[in-house]
């Protein structure tokens, strides 16, 4: 039951999950391969922000199945020819631009495993990333958001020895390599993976310090690719928008861009989630199906009726990452004229989806059921105990897409997955009698905000980093649009300098931070509430930011704080 680097399906489960048709021995480089001989011409990729290269006079660039399976070999070569290989770590940081696919199509076909890091990682994470998973190269746009990630690269690559490469997918390379520009000469790839083998390291939303990477291999997720495909309906006439980061395990795979490949549909890169910009794509390119976080799928629903844009090919909306509120899920259909799927999924494994053939209560009502027949789940008490059905207790699973371990982290395995291999999901749920679940709450100690994962303990560690503080602790509070948002309640040294709020969220940007960690909101107090036996609770720090007079989240506080002109992270 032992990788080298993470733990496995032992041999027995290996063989069942076979048997039974999920795992068929195909990889990513080779499905592009059968989706490229079978139909060459069909659009694959459409890319409306126009990089440079192949762009039509408006500027949009369409790659068909045939060229991206031809860009995918020159890269994969251009790759080797650098060095990389069969096993290396890539970090792969890019926004919703064609480049990514050829990128990871050419890892894939190499075997080397894309990290996939999110366009709002910053020096903290990225340094991270590369350090911990010994990366050999690390692959950016110029620039994307206002933001320079060759400043970050240059940094980055003086800080971590394993880093050979930093490749530039997209824009002027500076100092570095362009992508376009590594020479190369398609040939036979010398050590091709398996479809046993892992295919790339995803990240969890975590709730430590420091986040954890998910090991993935082709058999097992091109078989959640398959299950996704079925439930949600695509096939090869299918228009898929991925309109979150193109990274995330959502877009990537329920049913996702990769879902899409996988059939042989169309995959519409938005580069920005709002109505503004996917509305009118939607109308363009005849998108019939796409998945949103909650905040988001409440923004489209509130734009849709008074849009010019012709939403009429819209099928299917996927909404997941965050609890999406029964009342705003009975609006969807309503007011975008397509059948709301609910998905509730992990990039650990295990996704739920309401069935399109639900009853209308259940869609609106619950989080789904999971994609396949031998997805195991347990519902236990803080003891384990399995509860009956209709309890709530915490989510325990296991089956052929649900990882058995974490890379190279063999202390976070012990808790996080049981000794018979179940994982520990830290959210709390209960099962109808249709066996549908629904989530009432989670136990790990994460801020889930609209869709983005925070770990309290990354941000507390931070926040303590700052000579003037004693002690801090991160809660959720309830936010009316993104559902919660974070909050610092923060103790200073005896003596300590009087620091403002805006001090607090200002170093702990300044340390390198992704922006959505960055709490909404520091308050300074005297002393933490403890529980009986005196340890900090944040039980009572939750209650007392969602009783505060002025808490977003109450029924009477004034509309929403954010904005949504960033690309949200699921
Ligand atoms: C998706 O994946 P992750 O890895 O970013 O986050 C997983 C966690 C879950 O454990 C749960 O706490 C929360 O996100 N979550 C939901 C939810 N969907 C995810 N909580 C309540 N209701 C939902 N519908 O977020 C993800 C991966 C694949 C598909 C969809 C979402």
């Amino acid at each position: 039951m032992s990788g080298v680097d993470a733990p496995t399906w032992p041999e027995e489960f290996a063989a069942r999950y076979r048997a039974a048709g999920y795992w068929r021995g195909e990889t990513f480089g080779g499905l592009l391969r059968d989706r490229a001989a079978e139909h060459p011409d069909r659009i694959a990729i459409v890319d409306p922000g126009g990089a440079s290269g192949t762009a039509d006079a408006s500027g949009v660039r369409r790659w068909t199945y045939g060229q991206l399976d031809r860009r995918a070999d020159r890269l994969a070569a251009g790759f080797l020819a650098r060095g990389i290989t069969k096993g290396d770590r890539v970090v792969v940081q890019l926004p919703n631009i064609a480049e990514f696919f050829e990128t990871i199509f050419a890892l894939f076909r190499i075997g080397a495993l894309p990290v996939f890091a999110l366009p709002a990682h910053r020096e903290t994470e990225i340094r991270y990333f590369c350090e911990f998973t010994e990366a050999a190269a690390y692959v950016i746009p110029a620039e994307h958001g206002g933001f320079d990630y060759r400043d970050l690269a240059a940094k980055v690559l003086a800080e971590v020895p394993t880093l050979r490469h930093v490749f530039v997918a997209d824009g002027d390379p500076g100092a570095f390599e362009a992508l376009s520009d590594v020479p190369a000469a398609p040939g036979p790839i010398p050590h091709p993976p398996a479809p046993s083998d892992l295919a790339f390291l995803q990240l969890s939303g975590g709730s430590t310090g420091v986040p954890k990477l998910i090991p993935r291999t082709h058999d097992d997720y091109i078989y959640s690719l398959r299950g996704s495909n079925e439930l949600c309906g695509v096939d090869a006439d299918s228009v898929y928008l991925v309109a979150l980061p193109a990274a995330h395990n959502f877009p990537l795979s329920s049913p996702g861009s990769l879902g899409a490949l996988h059939a042989g549909a169309r995959v519409v890169l938005c580069p920005q989630p709002g109505p503004e910009v996917a509305f009118p794509l939607i109308e363009s390119e005849g998108v019939t199906i796409t998945g949103l976080v909650p905040p988001l799928a409440l923004l489209w629903t509130e734009a849709a009726p008074s849009s010019a844009y012709d939403l009429s090919s819209l099928d299917v909306l996927l909404v997941g990452g965050a609890k999406f509120s029964e009342e705003a899920a009975r609006r969807v259909g309503p007011a975008l004229g397509c059948t709301l799927q609910q998905v509730f999924g992990m990039a650990e494994g295990l996704v739920n989806y309401t069935r399109l053939d639900d009853p209308d209560e259940t869609i609106v009502t619950t989080q789904g059921r999971p994609i396949s027949p031998d997805d195991e789940i347990r519902i236990v008490d803080d003891e384990d105990e399995e509860l009956p059905v209709g309890a709530t207790g915490h989510l325990l699973t296991r089956g052929p897409y649900t990882i058995r371990g974490y890379w190279r982290a063999p202390e976070h395995n012990a808790r996080s997955f049981t000794a018979d291999g179940f994982y520990r999901t830290g959210d709390v749920v209960r099962l109808t009698e249709t066996g549908h679940l629904v989530v009432e709450g989670r136990a790990k100690d994460q801020i889930n905000r609209g869709g983005e994962k925070i770990a309290a303990e990354e941000v507390e560690n931070h926040i303590l980093a700052h000579p003037s503080v004693h002690d801090a602790n991160v809660v959720a509070e309830p936010d009316p649009y993104l559902g919660e948002r974070t909050c610092a309640y923060v103790i200073l040294r005896a003596g300590a300098e009087p620091l403002k709020p805006v001090a607090v969220k200002r170093f702990v940007r300044e340390r390198g931070l992704a922006a959505y960690k960055v709490p909404d909101r520091v308050e300074f107090v005297e002393a933490f509430p403890q529980t009986g036996v005196g340890k900090i609770s944040k039980k009572d720090l939750r209650a007392a930011a969602s009783a505060r007079p002025d808490s977003p989240g109450r029924p009477d506080s004034p509309g929403r704080p954010v904005s949504t002109s960033e690309p949200a992270q699921a």
